[in-house]
């Protein structure tokens, strides 16, 4: 299987997120990638390429003038302000709080977050600009035939919606993928979204369309982050209502409960009978990641992709979160060649 990557992810180093009440170094780290593409190498997966460069017309399809602007002038506001360290936002339009842009800098960090999860710093622009590019060139891959293409992105996608960030993610690369395929003339694409946490952002987007079918296994709302999102009982709306499916299982879920939840999703993937499959490959349902809690162990990693392999369909893969950095690698790709072991 194919793999592009690049090492801009490097510009994005975040020093500190809030989590569980502390300033906590960044679990989302550059060594994560380089964890992955060690095993990629190590066990030959593949031809590994760079991104090419799409510019921001395929962003724009998914994400709002404002939020783009946003992100794209964020840390040239911010210094110009005298403070250079990492941006985190202190305050959110919640309920009945006006949902109007601020003029400042700190003001409009708020409006477009919907956590304190994801600091930018003088390098993130430029890191989550490749990965969009690393998403769109594996989907370009895919369209002149390949049957899979692993697009190793970095940062994540998943939390992002249309115009918020969060959860480590700015952009939605697998949402900016999808919408790349419908505009080459595609009909209808699948998400399967296999990260740990539940994928709002890419819901989100999709929630009220029926040309994206999304689906989510992912640690329950009623316990576990982004809390707000997730329900089973999200079904999609309008035109969209039966084409969004949530998974969400129990805290200690191991993968004789997992495995039944991506039976379920991936018996709706073949009653949608996609023309392109994108999976969110997060691999944070390991036993022993840090801020997760299922139980899944490195050879269900194999069975997943087997499984997912088995739908027969294009597919994408793009990286998520997974946060064991020692064992990344190896689940991450024991994913592909599960995949890769099904003709
Ligand atoms: C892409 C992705 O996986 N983003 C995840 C963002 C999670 N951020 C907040 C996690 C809160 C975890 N709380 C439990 C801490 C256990 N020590
Ligand atoms: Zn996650």
């Amino acid at each position: 299987m194919l793999t592009i990557y690049t090492d801009d992810h490097r510009l994005h180093h975040g020093q500190h997120e809030l989590i569980g009440g502390k300033f906590t170094p960044c679990f989302e780290k550059p060594s994560r990638a380089d964890m992955v593409l060690d095993r990629v190498k190590a066990v030959g997966l593949g031809d590994i390429q760079g991104p090419r460069d799409f510019g921001l017309e395929p962003i724009r399809r998914i994400h709002t003038e404002g939020f783009v602007n946003f992100l794209q002038h964020a840390w040239r506001d911010w210094v110009a302000t005298g403070r250079t360290h990492d941006m985190l936002p202190i305050a959110w339009p919640t309920r009945r709080l006006r949902q109007k842009e601020p003029d400042s800098i700190d003001g409009r960090l708020g409006y477009y977050s919907f956590d304190a999860g994801a600091p930018i710093t003088a390098g993130t622009w430029q890191a989550v600009l490749s990965s969009v590019n690393v998403a769109l060139t594996g989907q370009a891959e895919l369209a002149k035939g390949a049957r899979s293409v692993f697009s190793l992105c970095r940062p994540p996608g998943h939390h992002a919606s249309a115009d918020y960030m969060g959860g480590y993610c700015f952009f939605n690369n697998a949402a900016i993928a999808a919408q790349a395929v419908l505009d080459q003339g595609t009909a209808r694409v699948a998400i399967l979204d296999v990260d740990y946490h539940h994928g709002n952002g890419t819901q989100d987007i999709f929630y009220d369309r029926a040309d994206v079918l999304f689906t989510s296994i992912h640690g329950d709302p009623r316990f576990e982050y982004p809390y707000f999102l997730g329900y089973a009982d999200e079904k999609g709306q309008g035109v969209g209502e039966g084409f969004n499916f949530n998974y969400p299982l129990a805290s200690g879920s191991d993968w004789s409960v997992w495995s039944l939840a991506l039976q379920a999703a991936i018996r709706q993937i073949s009653a949608y009978a996609p023309d392109v499959l994108i999976v969110s490959l997060g691999v944070d349902t390991f036993k022993e990641d840090p801020i997760s809690q299922f139980k899944l162990d490195s050879p269900d990693y194999l069975r997943m992709g087997e499984a997912i392999g088995k739908l027969g369909l294009p597919t994408l893969f793009v990286m998520e979160g997974g946060y064991a950095v020692e064992e990344i690698g190896i689940n991450a790709v024991n994913v592909l060649q599960g995949f890769d072991s099904i003709g």
